[in-house]
């Protein structure tokens, strides 16, 4: 019988490439039919043919309160009786600034667009207008969005600098562009050693969330940060998934360390299209009309999207709310690893904050070289597909992150380790 979802799907093929608006919803890395949405509310989803899920995507973030919270759509629907948007300054937008800025001390100014993507393409251009250097570094297996710049892998020799790592980006982009790995300390210093200098900024994701869970070393993290600040190096924390996720003071603040830029999205946002790029002043500074880079967009700060935002900033600021949500997510964690130990399957698991690992291997990999040779991709395939039977809706791939909302009830971390019991046994 055609269900709803592959209807949809196959009439979506037609007029959206893939018949999807980002690539990683098409199942590919999974197979299958992806699902349709129609309905969440809370820590459920509701598919267009009426099925519920448990929902440990979170739109890959921003649902940290859970879908449809009842301040942030009356939020919104307060917003959005005042006109969606202006196009000139709103109060709104300093509130949000003088917030941010409140939770991330280290981003003493701020900027807002409408996505991960445009503030992170925006921080490696106000890094470079800064410091008037070209190269920047990377870490493989670390996403920051899809600007030009970004979609570049290691080069040949892992010293040298970047080949496109998609169709459509200029050899002559990519060479400016470093990738190392991650974790990696000595090969950090070596490339210091050799070009410090020259770099305009480095761009990590301080725990990564992009292939897998990935948990940095600190001793990476601090010869990094000194690194930089010996031979002038922008250092940006992209936090687009981690801030707010990990902790209200985002990685730096688990860390303790102090990045000259962070960018941000998703929970800023609520679930609505908000970007934000920020840090020391001196940096920002040279952002236009003040400076000479150029940066802009027509729905920057928007007064809808941030209301969702600012309300979403609020609502985690209750006391408590990490602590919870923290444990929560470990609760699922340790259920899991016990249900497959019971089986004898391999697979480990961790979290930080609101945010998880899943690997089928004997440990947490802690690197893009580990994880590509460890995970075992078919077992998380049918661990995927036995899940989704059972309502449980995770990242369709190997190498995502997953996410627990302050509505995930104990019920719910109760019934999936329960489907995951079942899709244990049917690996073992
Ligand atoms: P957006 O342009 O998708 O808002 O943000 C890009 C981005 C930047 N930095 C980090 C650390 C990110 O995780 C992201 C986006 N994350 C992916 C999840 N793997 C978004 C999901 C998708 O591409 O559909």
């Amino acid at each position: 019988m055609t269900t709803t979802n592959q209807t949809l799907f196959e009439k979506s093929q037609q007029l959206i490439p893939g018949g999807v608006n980002s690539p990683v919803r098409a199942f590919r890395s999974v197979g299958g039919t992806p699902v349709f949405f129609k309905k969440g509310l809370g820590s459920k989803l509701w598919d267009v043919d009426g099925k519920e899920y448990i929902d440990y995507i979170n739109s890959w973030g921003p649902m940290i309160l859970g879908h449809a919270h009842p301040e942030v759509v009356a939020a919104v629907q307060a917003a959005a009786a005042n006109s969606l948007s202006f196009g000139a300054p709103t109060g709104l937008e300093l509130e949000m600034a003088e917030l941010i800025n409140k939770l991330v001390p280290s981003m003493e100014q701020v900027r807002l667009n409408s996505s991960g993507t445009e503030a992170t393409m925006s921080a490696i251009r106000t890094a470079r207008g800064f410091t008037g250097r070209d190269k920047i570094i990377k870490f493989e297996g670390c996403y920051h969005g899809h600007s030009d710049g970004l979609l570049v892998k290691a080069g040949s020799g892992l010293l040298t600098f970047g080949e496109p790592d998609s169709g459509g980006v200029p050899a002559s982009v990519a060479a400016h562009t470093l990738t190392l790995e991650y974790n990696n300390t000595q090969q950090l210093e070596e490339i210091f050693r050799q070009m410090g200098d020259e770099i305009a900024c480095v761009i990590i994701e301080p725990v990564v969330g992009n292939m897998n869970l990935i948990v940095p070393h600190m001793e990476f993290l601090q010869t990094l940060r000194a690194l930089c600040t010996k031979h002038g190096t922008v250092l940006i924390f992209d936090e687009v998934m981690t801030g707010f996720r990990v902790a209200l003071g985002g990685a730096q603040s688990l860390y303790n360390i102090q990045p000259d830029m962070t960018t941000l999205g998703k929970v800023i946002g609520g679930g609505l299209p908000v970007g934000a790029f920020g840090g020391r002043k001196d940096i920002m500074q040279c952002l236009a009309p003040v400076g000479k880079v150029y940066q802009a967009g027509t729905l920057s700060g928007n007064p809808v999207a941030v209301s969702a935002g600012l309300t979403t900033l609020k609502l985690i600021q209750a006391a408590g709310f990490y602590d919870k949500l923290t444990a929560q997510t470990k609760k699922l964690m340790d259920g899991l690893v016990e249900a497959a130990k019971q089986v004898g399957v391999t697979f480990s698991a961790q979290s930080v904050g609101g945010m998880f690992g899943l690997y089928f291997s004997q440990t947490c990999p802690s690197s893009y070289a580990e994880i590509m040779r460890d995970n075992n991709k078919a077992h998380f395939n049918q661990f995927f597909h036995s899940m989704l039977d059972s309502g449980i809706y995770l990242g369709p791939s190997a190498f995502e992150a997953g996410f627990v909302s302050a509505a995930h009830t104990d019920g719910d971390i109760a019934y999936t380790i329960e489907a995951a019991r079942k899709a244990f046994a049917m690996l073992a």
